[in-house]
């Protein structure tokens, strides 16, 4: 959009007026009719330039949250919590709201060996970043997906799961979803089901190989959603071959993507894993979305607008849209991999995507 500051030139009024300048009858009678004008609110409507943002840039401490998490174990059996989840709530929104950012909701879910979280599907789409223990799984549609650190699952809008735990310690990940949005076009809700009995999967093993894809790939499955477990090995492995194959890169990312059709994995939120290099330093340019970081291995420091913090394992951040993020990696030896959710594909569909 071109900006042109000089009001003079556009024929753009200088101020307003303003509600209180209008005779109280009229407004109560406006009121009553249910009507409202327009001009004293134009301008917070349409701020000049940038828009307004109630999303903070906030940042949750895993050390300090995990606690909290594994005292909602003691605290409350799954069979009163049905998923046990403390929700990372973005202070600017409002606790209550429960909400990240506009269309992003986050939540750390706890699961205790022999725990089950009863099948459910619902509207809103959802993922899960695998933060930390062995033995869970998430049965989607029947295809059961091993829960281990890194790993990438989705639960697309509609799709049947039910979570289940066969090890021996506690299991935590991070649940990604689109709820805030599908909840304000009044279109969230969820169903109960039966127990799904595990099919053969092949989502991970059959698309882990980029280049390459299964024959039948070209004969379309007829799933919408053909890879449902990302596993985190093959991710990582991804990330560093990219980066031996391009060292001249900058940004070392990579798109979690359904791999029948090349396109974003799910349809309001995107996915993304970040690797940097020993010691290097990215920014991240300004783009419409709002964003979330999940430090997977390493320890990066991070600045949103001089707010800076440092992102060790298993940390979470979220940074409003329209604004840049300054990386850095502490370890001048070890990568440090970061994974990302953002707002991307809505705002591509809504034709409101813009880089600044
Ligand atoms: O695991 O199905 O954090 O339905 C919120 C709603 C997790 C889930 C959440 C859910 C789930």
């Amino acid at each position: 959009m071109q900006d042109t500051q000089d009001t003079k030139d556009t024929g753009r009024f200088e101020s307003l007026g303003r509600l209180e300048d209008l005779p109280q009858s009229y407004r109560d009678e406006l009121t009553a009719q249910n009507l409202a004008p327009l001009w004293p609110s134009l301008r917070a409507m349409l701020p000049p330039h940038v828009p307004a943002r109630r999303t903070e840039t906030t940042h949750w401490a895993y050390r300090s949250l995990r606690p909290l998490l594994l005292k909602a174990g003691e605290l409350t059996p799954i069979e009163k919590a049905e998923r046990r989840v403390l929700v990372l709530a973005n202070p600017g929104h409002g606790i209550d709201k429960m909400q990240a950012s506009p269309a992003i909701y986050l939540g750390m879910q706890l699961l205790l060996p022999g725990e089950k979280a009863p099948a459910h599907r619902h509207t809103p789409n959802a993922v899960r970043m695998v933060v930390e223990g062995t033995g869970a799984w998430t049965l989607v549609d029947g295809e059961k997906c091993p829960m281990n650190r890194g790993d990438l699952i989705l639960t697309p809008s509609g799709m049947w799961h039910e979570h289940g735990h066969d090890g021996a310690d506690p299991v935590i990940w991070l649940d990604v979803l689109d709820i805030p949005l599908v909840y304000y076009m009044e279109t969230s809700y969820h169903v109960e089901g039966p127990h799904q009995e595990a099919q053969a999967g092949q989502g991970a093993k059959a698309y882990a190989r980029g280049g390459v894809v299964p024959t039948t790939v070209f004969q379309r499955s007829g799933k919408r959603y053909p890879m449902l477990c990302y596993p985190w090995a093959d991710t990582r492995a991804a990330l560093l071959s990219l980066a031996e194959d391009q060292p001249d890169t900058g940004a070392v990312q990579v798109t979690y993507v359904n791999p029948e059709t090349g396109r974003d994995a799910e349809n309001i939120l995107g996915f993304y894993a970040l690797m940097l290099r020993p010691g290097q330093s990215l920014r991240l340019a300004a783009r419409s979305p709002a964003q979330v970081l999940h430090q997977i291995e390493g320890q990066t420091d991070v600045d949103v607008d001089g707010k800076a913090f440092a992102l060790l394992e298993a940390d979470t951040a979220v940074v409003p849209g329209y604004t840049a993020v300054e990386l850095r990696n502490r370890s001048e030896l070890e990568p440090a991999f970061i994974f990302m959710a953002d707002e991307s594909p809505l705002h591509r569909k809504l034709g409101v995507y813009e880089t600044r």
